[in-house]
């Protein structure tokens, strides 16, 4: 790459003629993953780093995931002879944030230590950049900024979901820059991509490729995404060129999110064993890189993968990221055998994504339970009926919902529910249905978010219809599902806001299900690892607090309610708290805390 950017433009580099002599497997490729949040995000996360605070409420996750695309992008590239290096850009972030890099430093220093320095030492030909979600937008543009920055000839691509369904945003913006967009699963485009760069006739080679976007045609004809055939063709995904793949699986995001940090020496690795989803939920934006059509891996080859992720990396627990894992029965069933016969009780299995609780039946949840399902979350998204069928299209029959929870509690499984609160159209009322369906529903723990409109989705084509979002100008500095970026004629934000806090406090912790069924334990499990987290939230220290009574361990639960008096003592946010939901009550409170409040 070039550091000379003040070449004119007609004579041509060393490098540009140098290029043209380089075959696709001599040219240096980087793949990059870019910071899953916007810079303003990652400003404010900087700025609370630097003030020492953190707040829950705003629900942003900064671990990072083995990154998936990229990996099978890397892997097809090397099985066609074609080298690649991979960054991750958003794990850099999350290493200087634990760190305490950021202490003495700002994002510029970052982009510096952790980019441009690196695309110095590599002179890269092409950069492939991921970029999975709509709230990432302005920090890929500065990547693509920094990118041209240091060379005008350095082949820009991008792919992932946000490009996918906003390449015309894109390439109308002047704050980012890219040569290429490509539509949906990139695999085989990428390849073809690389291996035609340099044809003479690329540019109406690409105007003429159905899922290939560039910035001279973009207008011309309306393209759509690619989808891969046949799973089992695909090459394996380069895991073992991750840098610090040790790191994704030891400290895997999901692991640690779905409580099982229970279980000692975790070794994960995402899988993918199918790809699409035919539903139409609203708010869903998948369809768009993985199509409505379910394509699956055969079970061999998913045996042969496990084997492997086993042999090479001693992996003990299966991520599986599937939108519509449970589609069909008899394949789960065979897959679990499999998995148990050769493994017996080794895996610990997650579904982070959720399952769709309304196809399992006693047979399907004892084989997932054999093969290693200890958590399960089913999406349920709404709990009014009216929503479900008009509002968020997916339909579910509530009251099956409430079986599908019992028959698995039944198998003593760990059960979460996903809930949605905010839809375009939805009200106040409805809202409130929906929370109380979730208390019904009488799940270990209930994750409620807030309805963000993403690119691709039915909700984002009527937040635009609506006067809601402006596609044109919005930055997406805010897509993200904690947080709420919409007023419309039934609800603010803010109410939205307050719902969702509500809902949450509710269902987690006043109404805690191992609390209230007398399982101390795994309350004082719960709370622990959040009080770890968040040891300001006043109710994180409330339920572990209650917990620690009901285990009759008095020392302990003294110390936990000092904590609570000092949280009193040092922001009075939390005596009105006390107040309104009545904790001093419930958790015989010192006298002289309440008073705190006046
Ligand atoms: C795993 C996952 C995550 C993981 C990590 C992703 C990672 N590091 O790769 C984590 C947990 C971090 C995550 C988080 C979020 N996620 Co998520 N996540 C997914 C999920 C389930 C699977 C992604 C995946 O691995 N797919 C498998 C691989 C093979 O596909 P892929 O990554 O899309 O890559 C293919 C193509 O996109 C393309 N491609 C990708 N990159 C590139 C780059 C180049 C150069 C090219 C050419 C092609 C290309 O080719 C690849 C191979 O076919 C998707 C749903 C889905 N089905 O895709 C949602 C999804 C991507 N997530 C979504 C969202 C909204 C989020 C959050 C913002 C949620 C939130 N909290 O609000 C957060 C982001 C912030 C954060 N916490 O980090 C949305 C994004 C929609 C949008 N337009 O913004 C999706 C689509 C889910 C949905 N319901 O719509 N997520
Ligand atoms: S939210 Fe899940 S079930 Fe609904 S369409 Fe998307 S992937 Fe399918």
């Amino acid at each position: 790459m070039d550091t000379n950017n003040n070449l004119q433009p007609t004579v041509k580099t060393v490098k540009e003629v140098m290029s043209i002599e380089k075959n696709s497997a001599d040219k240096k490729i980087l793949l990059c993953v870019s910071p899953n949040y916007s810079m303003f995000m990652l400003d404010e996360e900087i700025s609370n780093l630097k003030k020492g605070e953190s707040d829950f409420t705003k629900d942003v996750d900064w671990r990072p995931a083995i990154p998936l695309g990229i990996l099978y992008l890397a892997g097809t590239l090397r099985k066609k002879g074609i080298s690649v290096e991979i960054l991750d850009l958003h794990r850099s972030f999350y290493e200087c944030r634990v760190s305490g890099y950021f202490m003495k430093r700002n994002l510029d220093d970052f982009f510096r230590d952790f980019f441009t320095n690196y695309l110095i030492e590599n002179d890269f030909d092409i950069v492939g950049i991921s970029s999975l979600f709509n709230v990432s937008f302005t920090a890929v543009a500065r990547m693509t900024k920094h990118i041209r920055d240091l060379s005008k000839n350095t082949k820009i691509i991008l792919g992932g979901h946000f490009p996918s369904n906003e390449y015309r945003t894109i390439f109308k913006n002047e704050d980012i820059d890219c040569d290429y967009i490509i539509l949906g699963e990139g695999e085989e485009l990428l390849v073809w991509l690389i291996e035609n760069l340099e044809n003479k006739d690329i540019r109406q080679q690409v105007e003429e490729h159905p899922h290939i976007v560039d910035k001279f045609s973009y207008e011309k004809i309306q393209k759509n995404y690619n989808t891969v055939t046949s799973l089992d063709n695909l090459a394996e995904p380069a895991y073992g060129i991750l840098p610090h793949l040790e790191e994704y699986i030891t400290g895997s995001l999901h692991a640690q999110r779905m409580g099982s940090q229970l279980f000692n020496d975790v070794r994960s690795a995402e899988l993918y064993t199918s790809r699409g989803c035919p539903l139409k939920c609203t708010f869903c934006a998948s369809w768009k890189v993985h199509g409505r059509k379910v394509r699956y891996h055969s079970n061999d080859y998913l045996f042969k993968h496990i084997d492997d992720l086993v042999n090479r990396f001693d992996i003990n627990q299966l991520i599986i990221e599937d939108d519509m894992f449970n589609i069909k029965k008899d394949r789960v069933i065979e897959l679990c055998k499999g998995i148990y016969d050769k493994y017996g009780d080794r895996f610990s299995i997650e579904f982070p994504n959720g399952l769709a609780g309304w196809l399992l039946t006693e047979e399907v949840i004892y084989w997932l339970k054999k093969a290693g399902m200890k958590t399960i979350t089913v999406a349920v998204e709404s709990g009014s009926p009216y929503v479900q069928k008009h509002i968020l299209k997916k339909n579910l029959k509530l009251p099956k919902m409430v079986e599908v929870v019992e028959m698995l509690k039944s198998f003593d499984i760990n059960t979460r529910a996903f809930f949605i609160v905010g839809f375009i159209g939805e009200t106040l009322e409805q809202m409130e249905e929906s929370i109380r369906f979730a208390l019904k529903l009488d799940v270990d723990w209930t994750e409620i978010k807030v309805l963000t409109p993403l690119a691709g989705s039915e909700m984002y084509e009527l937040a635009i219809e609506r006067g809601l979002l402006d596609a044109e100008n919005e930055d997406f500095s805010e897509h993200v599902y904690g947080r709420s970026c919409l007023n419309t004629p039934e609800f603010t934000a803010e109410q939205v806001k307050i719902v969702q806090y509500d809902g949450n406090i509710r269902a987690n912790f006043l109404n805690n299900r191992a609390l209230r069924t007398g399982d101390y334990l795994q309350a004082e499990r719960t709370f622990k690892g959040l009080v770890g987290n968040y040891p300001n939230h006043l109710f994180a220290q409330w339920g572990l607090w209650q917990a620690l009574l009901g285990l009759k361990k008095h020392g302990e639960a003294s110390k936990v309610l000092e904590n609570i008096q000092n949280l009193c003592t040092a922001d009075s946010k939390n005596v009105n708290l006390i107040k309104k939901y009545n904790l001093e009550l419930q958790v015989n409170l010192n006298p002289s805390l309440v008073g705190a409040s006046s």
